[in-house]
């Protein structure tokens, strides 16, 4: 049976896009967010389903455990830009329609994409950054699993598009460059690493409940913690996204690995020398990010 056509890459505002997160770009500029709510923005494969999931079980309550198990993660968390052009169903209807308080919303736009209301409502924000060539490999992978990105190409030529910035959502160094200054001049912007994720998961979800003001007992942060295991997250329907026809876990599940220095196993030594090159010249220098832990 042939493979469902892929979307094509174009030039959007300066930034490599599919029609996918672009088809509904009035209702994206226009979308009113309320001041309680929550976004979570990221390069995509950054660890966005991940913070997700946190989310989503530090607010159980409000979230009710019901939603959380019978409804898949992007349906509790909507995908603000996302046009599904097979369902018809859109990020924002699925935000406006949202029954929970707060709203919890996903994004991968790059920051200047971000509507304004998220801004003029002074909504806090959590951005998740991973290190480039572990964000890459995550990406290739990806690409060749579901049919709503682009032909991913062999790992050479992914290699060489990640370069380019020529992947859905443009360049990963303007993506994190970009969040980071924003950061400075907006204090309800939290900056995380996927890397301190991994280190210490505990550590992080604390930081997390000092921006959003929660502070769990002994008993419901174990659960949090519990919850948001690898394992446990491959293993929960509602976080592993099989329940989606467009991607085939035969060739690569959504849940992969989930560790810090796969690129090891994927970059050649020349490879590694040109992307450290090139590294040096894209990158905010005061931004850092580690590449093992
Ligand atoms: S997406 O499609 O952009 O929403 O993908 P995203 O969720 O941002 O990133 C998927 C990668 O995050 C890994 N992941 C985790 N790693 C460790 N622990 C937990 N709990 C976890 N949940 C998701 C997931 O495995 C993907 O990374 P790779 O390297 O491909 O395994």
């Amino acid at each position: 049976m042939d493979s469902p056509p892929r979307p094509k890459l174009f030039d959007f505002h300066g930034v490599s896009m599919i029609r996918h997160f672009t088809d509904n770009w009035e209702a994206v500029q226009n979308f009113q967010a309320r001041p309680d709510d929550i976004l979570i923005g990221t390069y995509p494969k950054a660890g966005t389903t991940w913070v997700s999931h946190i989310l989503e079980l530090l607010y159980i309550d409000e979230m009710s455990p019901e939603r959380l198990n019978s409804l898949p993660i992007d349906v509790r968390v909507p995908f603000l830009e996302l046009q599904r052009i097979d369902s018809g169903y859109t990020g924002t209807d699925l935000a406006d329609n949202l029954p929970t308080s707060p709203r919890v919303i996903k994004t991968h736009l790059p920051v200047q994409f971000v509507p304004n209301s998220f801004w003029e409502q002074n909504c806090r924000m959590v951005y998740v950054a991973r290190n480039a060539k572990d964000n890459m490999v995550s990406y290739f992978h990806f690409g060749r699993m579901t049919f709503a990105q682009p032909e991913p190409g062999d790992w050479n030529s992914y290699f060489e598009k990640f370069l380019a910035g020529k992947l859905v959502f443009g360049s990963w160094y303007d993506h994190v460059n970009g969040w980071w200054k924003k950061k400075q001049a907006y204090s309800n912007l939290h900056y995380m690493f996927y890397e301190d994720l991994v280190e210490d998961t505990g550590r992080e979800i604390d930081k997390l409940c000092s921006l959003l003001g929660l502070s769990p007992s002994a008993e419901e942060k174990t659960r949090v913690l519990n919850g948001v295991k690898f394992d446990n997250m491959k293993n929960n329907a509602m976080t592993n996204y099989s329940t989606y026809s467009h991607m085939d876990f035969k060739i690569s599940p959504f849940m992969r690995k989930g560790k810090v220095g796969d690129w090891k196993n994927h970059f050649t030594v020349a490879q590694n020398e040109e992307f450290d090159e090139d590294y040096k010249k894209k990158i905010d220098p005061t931004l850092q990010f580690r590449t093992e832990i």
